[in-house]
């Protein structure tokens, strides 16, 4: 391991608790929960009691990961007390969701991030805006309390950096990525049927799902952004989950000539959530921020209150806006 970051405050935030809530995003993806999940093993191999929240279920595609079933919701936790909350993978408060009441139960308050508009809103506060996944960065800590990676932890990594670098792919992914895949590949993580339950299968009500979000993909300013958007019939219809719609944004960005593409979609308490996405080096965190939102240069995100059409344009022209600035 190459990469050192500032770990010493959390370590030793750990090293003085007994009792651990660690705390995974809403709308949970690959790194927040493989993150969760690999340090909940290290954890408990310290002999720590560790507790795992997340206001949101685990999507079916990640329950293959060991410990998955363990997550609660922050509303089981009735009078429990902790002595560390350690969010992980979370850029603000809002993003914890209802796991923000347990703040408040917690004796020391701290976190593991790797976005770059985090708000720094623990009492420790470990963000490295320049890691490809949080997983590296819960690998080295790992490695630094001298952990096993045990194969099940390695999977748990190999998940969350597989997941939020699109497989090793994406412009943010490091030397130390592939460096670090290599280690959880001969720590026993198995690569091939991980890819394959992550990227390949997928539900019937998904492909159906994907069909019509392909059917509303609409082309703006030249050809360089694209929309898809979705309603709550539409999922409806298909019978499909909004984890099901994770796949989606990308279509709209894969498109031959776009820049960046917004996919919005209806949640189920009325508002609007959209995926933001930009090819290198045009960048949409500023253009999520702008709707109260945040994320990294190229993967970004917000939830908005006001109609799906509206929410389109509005984004659609804080795009052009963006791309006539860097041109
Ligand atoms: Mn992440």
């Amino acid at each position: 391991m190459r990469t050192t970051r500032p770990l010493d405050g959390v370590i030793a935030a750990i090293h003085a608790a007994k009792s651990i809530a660690l705390i995974s995003h809403v709308s949970p993806d690959g790194d927040t929960v493989g993150s969760a999940l690999a340090l909940r093993l290290g954890l408990l191999e310290m002999g720590k009691r560790v507790a795992l929240f997340c206001q949101d279920k685990i999507p079916d595609i990640l329950r293959f990961l060991p410990g998955a079933e363990g997550f609660r919701e922050p509303e089981t936790a009735a009078d429990e007390h902790f002595d560390l909350l350690l969010c992980v993978d979370i850029s603000d408060e809002k993003r914890m969701g209802s796991c923000a009441a347990l703040m408040a139960r917690a004796e020391y308050t701290a976190q593991i991030d790797h976005h770059g508009t985090n708000t720094c809103y623990c009492e420790e506060n470990v963000v490295d805006g320049s890691a490809p996944a949080n997983a590296l960065i819960i690998y080295e800590l790992l490695t630094r309390m001298g952990c096993t990676v045990t194969a099940e932890a390695a999977l748990c990594l190999a998940v969350g950096l597989s997941t939020d670098t699109g497989h090793l792919a994406y412009n943010s992914t490091t030397p130390e990525a592939y460096r670090v895949m290599g280690e959880l590949v001969e720590a026993g993580a198995p690569i091939a049927e991980a890819c394959r339950r992550l990227y390949r299968e997928r539900p019937p009500r998904q492909v159906a799902l994907l069909a019509k979000a392909l059917d509303t993909l609409r082309f703006h300013h030249g050809g360089r952004i694209t929309s898809i958007r979705l309603t709550r019939q539409d999922f409806a219809d298909c019978g499909a989950l909004p984890e099901d719609a994770e796949i989606i944004v990308n279509y709209g960005l894969d498109v031959l000539g776009v820049h960046m593409c917004v996919f919005a979609r209806e949640t189920a308490d009325a508002q609007v959530k959209l995926s933001l996405r930009a090819v290198a080096p045009h960048c949409v965190s500023g253009v999520a921020q702008s709707f109260g939102g945040g994320g990294h240069a190229q993967a970004a995100g917000a939830t908005v209150q006001m109609t799906l059409d509206e929410a389109v344009r509005q984004v659609v022209a804080r795009m052009a806006e963006e791309l006539e600035l860097s041109e």
